[in-house]
């Protein structure tokens, strides 16, 4: 205890003595030269970033609680090339084996999982968002808490692979709702003799 007390006492002591020769020296220009150059290189690494064949932004995965088997990912998919591209598959890394992941899209409020992948046209965006397409995490009990942060792999059938770090958030303000309406829709992942039961509902 003495030695961490020393040790404060040292470097709030050099604080003070850097702040003092901080004041000193003002009248400079060195300051401001160096927060501009700081800038630019932030700059040039997003450059770099958009040169990608097909980019993943505003990326998230919804939150949710390990008793719940499944959640989204939303984001948008951008296509920086002049022809059409397929998401051909994905996954996060490091979840527990078993976990299944599914390319959805929704029509009258019921997700059902597509056949083949998302198509990113060519120099343009898909977007995944809830209520619409998306992409989801199945038959995985793990809990996933805002902040945490998994890395997403995604396959394109041009060949290229996509690897980024993705957060998990809350769902916007306004969407709360999806994720009860998606598990009520889970029957959309049934098999597929449920179709000559629902044959009859319909009449
Ligand atoms: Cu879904």
């Amino acid at each position: 205890m003495k030695l961490n007390r020393t040790a404060t006492a040292v470097v709030a002591g050099s604080a003070a003595i850097a702040l003092v020769l901080a004041g000193c020296s003002t009248d400079d220009s060195t300051d401001a030269t160096a927060s501009s150059a700081a800038t630019s290189t932030a700059a040039d690494g997003t450059e770099a970033e958009s040169s990608a064949a097909v980019t993943f932004e505003e990326a998230y995965i919804k939150e949710k609680p390990a008793d719940k088997g499944m959640t989204g990912i939303f984001g948008v998919l951008k296509n920086n090339t002049d022809e059409d591209i397929d998401l051909t598959g994905f996954t996060i890394e490091g979840l527990k084996e078993g976990t299944t992941f599914e390319q959805h899209a929704t029509e009258d409020g019921k997700m059902f999982k597509i056949e083949g992948g998302h198509t990113i046209p060519a120099g343009g965006e898909f977007e995944l968002a809830p209520g619409g397409a998306h992409l989801m995490i199945m038959d995985n009990d793990e809990a996933m808490e805002p902040g945490q942060q998994y890395t997403i792999v995604l396959n394109f059938s041009d060949g290229s692979t996509l690897t980024q770090e993705i957060e998990v958030r809350v769902q916007p303000a306004g969407e709360e709702d999806y994720g009860e309406d998606g598990e009520l829709s889970a029957p959309g992942h049934a098999d597929p003799d449920a179709g000559v039961d629902d044959e009859h509902a319909g009449h």
